[in-house]
């Protein structure tokens, strides 16, 4: 039917969005992507999410039209409905992948805490806590062999963790606050993540520079020392 396609309805920063359109990107999948305003959400986005939160993937197949929300859910959907599986195909390696990809959502969540962090005390906490999760993926990866967090396949997980470590591209341009040091598999990872075009393509070239300004309307500890970075140039 001509009317048939998926529609995913985004954010500018948000990481949750960015995971459904690498793995649409990574399965060749088109998509309509609409940006909305958190800050002002509009009614007819209000009236079909549930939750009030981005991503939404809006289905239009057949003459109907489903609304899926809920990022996890929105990748297995992807994973059932699309070809190009970026889940394992044992069912012990894809309860494995599911886990690490809510530690993932753990980790956004630890990433939060730490750019909200108030007071120094606060902020400091916040970095050790996130060093420690990332300690526990060093170990997690130090049996793979591979760049992807599957092995030699990109996977799921690697579409939540490319948006992880996008935070920390804009944490390192403000200062070393030391949360990698000594963890050279999640470095390695990290770096192949940067590199791969469907993570690259996940957000506007612009992205580093609405990010510095989100940082920025925070008023939190890190905001200070952002204030006094270095200018950010526009991604390729
Ligand atoms: N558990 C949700 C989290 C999504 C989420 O937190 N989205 C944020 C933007 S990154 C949002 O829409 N926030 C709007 C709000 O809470 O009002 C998922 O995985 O999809």
């Amino acid at each position: 039917m001509r009317d048939d396609k998926l529609i995913l309805v985004s954010h500018h920063l948000c990481p949750y969005v960015q995971r459904a359109a690498i793995s649409l990107a990574e399965k060749h999948v088109p998509f309509e992507r609409v940006d909305i305003d958190l800050a002002n959400k509009p009614d007819w986005f209000k009236a079909i999410s549930p939750l009030g939160k981005v991503p939404l993937l809006i289905v239009r197949a057949n003459g109907a039209e489903t609304v899926i929300f809920e990022s996890a859910v929105i990748l297995e959907f992807l994973e059932e409905t699309q070809s190009n599986p970026l889940h394992p195909t044992d069912a012990y390696a894809r309860a494995r992948h599911r886990a690490w990809i809510e530690f993932g959502s753990a980790t956004l969540n630890a990433i939060g805490r730490f750019y909200s962090a108030s007071s120094k005390a606060a902020f400091l906490a916040e970095s050790t806590a996130l060093s420690v999760m990332f300690d526990r993926l060093e170990d997690e990866l130090a049996d793979q062999a591979g760049q992807w967090f599957g092995g030699e396949h990109f996977c799921l997980v690697d579409t939540v963790y490319g948006p992880v470590f996008r935070y920390l591209d804009a944490f390192d341009r403000i200062g070393n606050f030391g949360i990698l040091d000594g963890k050279p598999l999640v470095r390695a990872w990290r770096k192949a993540l940067s590199e791969r075009a469907s993570v690259r393509g996940a957000v506007a070239p612009d992205y580093p520079q609405r990010l510095h300004q989100f940082l920025l309307a925070k008023g939190s500890f890190l905001s200070d020392d952002l204030a006094s970075a270095p200018p950010l140039a526009r991604s390729a």
